[in-house]
């Protein structure tokens, strides 16, 4: 399998992460992908290649035009207040209140920003945009006849939806991706995510249609962040009732419970019959991930890896989570080396 990698992930290298209270060096690291490339190519996967540039047109057909405008000008806007750190949401429109998008930068912030770990950094934004450069050449790929693409997105993508970012996600990789794909001839399109944490992004933009499935299996949200996303009983609004799947699952399920719901999944991508499959791949549903609480192990990917495989859909997989760094590389291969098997 080709795995597609830019080195400008790096430039999203950010000082903070608001985290118990506390400003820490963020889970969402640059060594990451560094060890999932590391391991790629150690483990004989496949190819490595460069991404193509992408224009916006495709970013704008998942995101709010004001979102990315807001993006691309936050860091400075930030710096042009004065401020010293990093960008950090402090405020929001809560309950009651108005969602009119406020002129100074404080409050601009707090209108797109779905939780405040996430700091917005110098270079995020560069970051994000050669992210979804590296999610769309995989979706070419695929388009061009290859039947497995591992795109290695840094920053990850999931959380962010139409107008918000969070969750250490900034531009929704996979689901721009997706919609590539729904606009260059395929039908119907099913977006698989396995990532520890609910797709609540993807969720967002897919909710009220029919052309994309979207499958998520994810701590309970009583228990997990995103935690105002992602109950089961979430199965799609208009058109699209019935094309959201959500299978949120307690604290320490262990792989024989979560192979069932990836089972049941599954089935209802097969049932789905889409053109191509989308994986958000995160892993950390690991046992030893940092923040997260289920316990699979590594050899549990590999099977994980062969059962989205026996679907014999040409998938694209697009980087998510995985905190873990010195198993992230195995765990991410595993699934890969599992799908090819
Ligand atoms: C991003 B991805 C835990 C706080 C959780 C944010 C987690 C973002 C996960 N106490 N903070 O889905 O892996
Ligand atoms: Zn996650």
């Amino acid at each position: 399998m080709r795995t597609i990698y830019s080195e400008q992930h790096r430039l999203r290298d950010a000082r903070t992460e608001l985290y118990g209270g506390e400003l820490v060096q963020p889970f969402e690291k640059p060594s990451r992908a560094e060890t999932v490339l590391r391991v790629v190519r150690e483990s004989g996967l496949g190819e490595i290649s460069p991404p193509e540039a992408f224009s916006l047109e495709p970013v704008l057909a998942v995101h709010d035009a004001d979102y990315i405008a807001f993006l691309e000008t936050a860091w400075q806007e930030w710096q042009d207040a004065g401020y010293a750190g990093e960008v950090i949401a402090s405020v929001w429109p809560a309950r009651r209140m108005q969602s009119r998008v406020p002129r100074f930068i404080d409050g601009k912030v707090g209108y797109y920003a779905m939780a405040a770990e996430t700091s917005i950094s110098e270079g995020t934004w560069a970051a994000a945009l050669a992210s979804k450069d590296v999610a769309l050449t995989g979706a070419k790929a695929l388009l061009d006849g290859e039947r497995g693409v591992f795109s290695l997105c840094r920053p990850p993508g999931h959380h962010a939806a139409l107008d918000m970012y969070g969750g250490y996600c900034f531009l929704n990789n996979a689901a721009i991706a997706a919609q590539y794909l729904r606009d260059h001839g395929a039908e119907r399109v099913a977006i698989l995510d396995i990532d520890f944490h609910h797709g609540n992004g993807t969720q967002d933009i897919f909710y009220a249609r029919d052309d994309v499935l979207f499958c998520s299996l994810h701590g309970d949200p009583e228990d997990a962040f995103p935690h105002f996303l992602g109950y089961a009983d979430e199965t799609g609004s208009g058109l699209g009732t019935g094309y959201n799947r959500n299978y949120p699952m307690p604290p320490g399920t262990p792989f024989a419970q979560w192979r069932e719901a990836l089972a049941d999944a599954l089935a209802r991508v097969g049932e789905f019959s889409p053109q191509y499959l989308v994986v958000s791949l995160g892993v950390d549903a690991f046992e030893n991930d940092p923040i997260s609480f289920f316990k699979l192990t590594s050899p549990d990917f590999l099977t994980t890896g062969q059962m989205i495989g026996a679907l014999d859909i040409p998938t694209l997989f697009v980087m998510e989570g995985g905190y873990d760094v010195d198993e992230v590389g195995v765990n991410v291969v595993n699934v890969l080396k599992g799908f090819d098997a």
